[in-house]
């Protein structure tokens, strides 16, 4: 059993540090997903008893402004009364028929409307999937078996796309995990994150072999990291050049910094998009489309098989819909803005009145505080953040009842349900978690 975790010896996490010890019993590291373990902060999670709007309540009774929201999903908060309306009416007509049911074609009609790259849609359940199925279109549709993807970038845990850099400069992807044959990522390719150049050269060598390229528009698994001016322009261009795919992964991003994604904020139209996260409300969903000609390749239309037995269920199409139609008149993103802007100057405020170097990126409602004095504009430029001086910040804002991505290489998310009251509650706990940082924090 794994007793390496610990919180501070407080009664405030008694019951969370109990309840965890039973879970460590039953599953790998005692969670469903193993960022929630908490191993990079070094202590036993919370365990959650409820959520509600923009606050999640632990067992122990300790009450928390959430920045995690589901790692993106909850952009309307927990439980945000048209999703729990339209799951309550739809659970009463059946939760899975493996038979079409109308509400697929509501959702769908929705997806296209909000990104019209998006011709025809596939639903699935999670984000893997998505990119998964994605990825296979794809190599059905060139003919060819590489694809090109960015170190830092995750795509989910399909084993083509476990892959972290070589060895020094190759290109080559080495698996990030055992189980997964070399022989599968060998046609990987890795290229840092905004670096055209770097694109440009495995095209100039390995164009003609490439089926696609597989990005976050807006990188959110490495912290977050925005897109260079003109960068996703330059891979759409060499991808038309080479008769390549460009393939956004907007699990992350879809429906979450703009009604149409990323591509709609960078005026860049991928040839397929991969979404997840929002368009499922917190309830599994996910769905992958694009081009007509591409997509009619996918079983039963064309010979790409995929298939799921709850994709597209009722549940999932009845909590998306109602999402949807909550952000389809934008009034939430400008909300979003606002709170998100204010909290972003905040926390630089009280960051640099504790002498804390900070670089931190947003783009709408995902932000990231970098404990690095900047830029951040890839990955091994994350890397060299102060993960000392995150971790004694995480440690503070929690014990004052702020509930972060326990790593610095997660997006925040915020919610509508995220008030000025929450906003200033973050920024008064942040003033002395920064001090708290400040004191392990790298010397400059
Ligand atoms: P899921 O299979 O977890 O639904 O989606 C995978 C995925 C795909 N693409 C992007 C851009 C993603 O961010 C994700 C999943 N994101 C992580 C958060 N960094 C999920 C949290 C977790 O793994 O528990």
């Amino acid at each position: 059993m794994d007793s390496t975790a610990h919180n501070p010896p407080d009664a405030r996490y008694r019951h969370s540090s109990k309840a965890f010890a039973r879970a460590r019993g039953l599953m790998p590291g005692g969670v469903s997903s193993p960022v929630r373990a908490y191993k990079s902060v070094g202590r036993d999670p919370i365990v959650i008893r409820r959520g509600k709007g923009a606050r999640v309540t632990d067992i122990d009774g300790n009450d928390y402004i959430d920045y995690v929201l589901s790692y993106g999903p909850l952009i309307l908060g927990h439980v945000p009364e048209p999703v729990q309306a339209a799951l309550t009416k739809a659970v009463a007509h059946g939760t899975s028929f493996g038979m079409p049911t109308e509400a697929e074609s509501v959702l769908a009609e929705m997806v296209r409307e909000a990104v019209p790259s998006i011709q025809l849609v596939r639903f699935v359940n999670s984000g893997t999937e998505a990119t998964m199925s994605a990825i296979r279109l794809a190599r059905a549709a060139t003919k060819r078996a590489k694809i090109i993807k960015f170190t830092g970038c995750y795509h989910g845990h399909s084993d083509s796309l476990l892959v972290e850099a070589g060895s020094g400069a190759t290109t080559l992807g080495v698996p990030s995990s055992p189980g997964v044959p070399a022989s599968i990522t060998s046609n990987t390719l890795l290229a840092p994150y905004n670096d055209l150049a770097a694109v440009e050269q495995l095209m100039k060598t390995q164009g003609a072999e490439i089926a696609a390229i597989l990005i976050e528009p807006i990188a959110g698994n490495m912290g977050c990291v925005p897109p260079k001016p003109g960068y996703l322009q330059g891979l759409r261009t060499l991808c038309d050049k080479h008769g390549v795919l460009l393939i956004f992964d907007e699990v992350m991003t879809g429906f979450r910094v703009a009604w149409g994604g990323a591509q709609s904020i960078y005026g860049v139209e991928p040839d397929l998009t991969c979404l997840g996260k929002v368009i499922g409300g917190g309830v599994p969903c996910a769905a992958y489309g694009g081009r007509e000609d591409l997509m009619r390749q996918m079983a039963p239309d064309g010979p790409v098989y995929q298939a799921g037995t709850l994709s597209g269920n009722p549940l999932a199409m009845a909590a998306g819909m109602a999402m949807l139609e909550a952000l389809r008149d934008g009034t939430a993103y400008a909300k979003l803005e606002k709170a998100s802007a204010d909290l972003e100057s905040g926390l630089k405020r009280a960051a640099d009145r504790a002498g804390v170097p900070l670089f931190a990126t947003r783009v709408g409602s995902m932000y990231c505080p970098f404990f690095h004095p900047g830029p951040v504009e890839n990955y091994e430029q994350a890397l060299k953040s102060d993960t000392k001086a995150f971790t004694a910040f995480f440690g503070s804002m929690l014990d004052q009842g702020v509930v972060l991505p326990p790593s610095q290489y997660e997006t925040w998310f915020l919610s509508t349900e995220h008030d000025a009251n929450c906003i200033e509650q973050t920024i008064t706990a942040a003033e002395r978690a920064f001090v708290a940082a400040a004191k392990v924090a790298k010397k400059k």
